[in-house]
């Protein structure tokens, strides 16, 4: 029996791009439900008992139904949800040393990259840097340096590979793309990073590529 799959997002998060254009990749049928994030709707009783009790999206629900026709299961965290849809797929390398070397751009991607990227991109183009409270706008600099950083390294990579795990597409790519292609939204230059800029046009060509929302 083939699994429901939906998946429980804010059509504007990265995040939950990851996951869509995973499936899509692949030729997976993914439903969606649809939360605003700026109006707490994953933080309501409801979502944190039965969806996630960390109050965030993206969260794939494999599955659907009364526990005892095998119920719902809830995957939070994007690259987890990522990994499951790729399981047995030529997205994850099959090699131990490729495959681990996937998984450290993996996180990368949530330590150095997405903190820094994709919360300015927040902040500045779905927040609006009007309502950032001080504490926030203190903290914009740091996040700057961070997120130059986490580019600067990405582009030096893609100066001698294709794709960061050698010349095929890889979750790394995947993980990376969604916050990387819309990072001019936070305020970054890509034209600083001609790399990263060929590297986006090669996964926009992908077979099966979908565009973020
Ligand atoms: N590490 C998590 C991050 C999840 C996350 O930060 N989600 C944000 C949107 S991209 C969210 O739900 N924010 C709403 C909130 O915190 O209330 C992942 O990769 O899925």
């Amino acid at each position: 029996m083939v699994e429901a799959l939906i998946l429980h997002e804010d059509p504007r998060s990265g995040n939950c791009y990851k996951i869509k254009l995973t499936a899509a990749l692949l030729g997976l049928p993914l439903a969606t439900r649809a939360y605003d994030i700026t109006k707490g709707e994953t933080r309501t009783p409801e979502f944190l008992a039965t969806v996630n009790a960390n109050g965030r999206i993206p969260v794939l629900q494999i599955g659907e139904g009364a526990p005892e026709n095998g119920g719902a299961r809830f995957l939070p965290e994007s690259n987890a949800a990522c990994w499951y849809l790729a399981h047995d797929s030529a997205l994850i390398p099959a090699e131990r040393f490729a495959q681990a070397d996937m998984l450290r751009w993996m996180f990368f991607e949530q330590y150095n990259h997405e903190p820094n990227v994709a919360t300015l991109r927040y902040w500045l183009s779905i927040l609006g840097e009007a309502n950032l409270a001080e504490q926030q706008r203190a903290l914009v600099p740091a996040k700057r340096a961070g997120g130059e950083a986490a580019l600067a390294l990405m582009n030096d990579h893609l100066a001698t590979h294709d794709f960061f795990c050698g010349a095929a597409p890889t979750l790394a790519d995947i993980a990376l793309f969604p916050y990387t292609h819309v990072a001019e939204e936070g305020g970054f230059g890509l034209g600083d990073y001609p790399h990263i800029l060929a590297w986006i046009s090669r996964m926009q060509a992908l077979p099966g590529f979908v565009p973020m929302d």
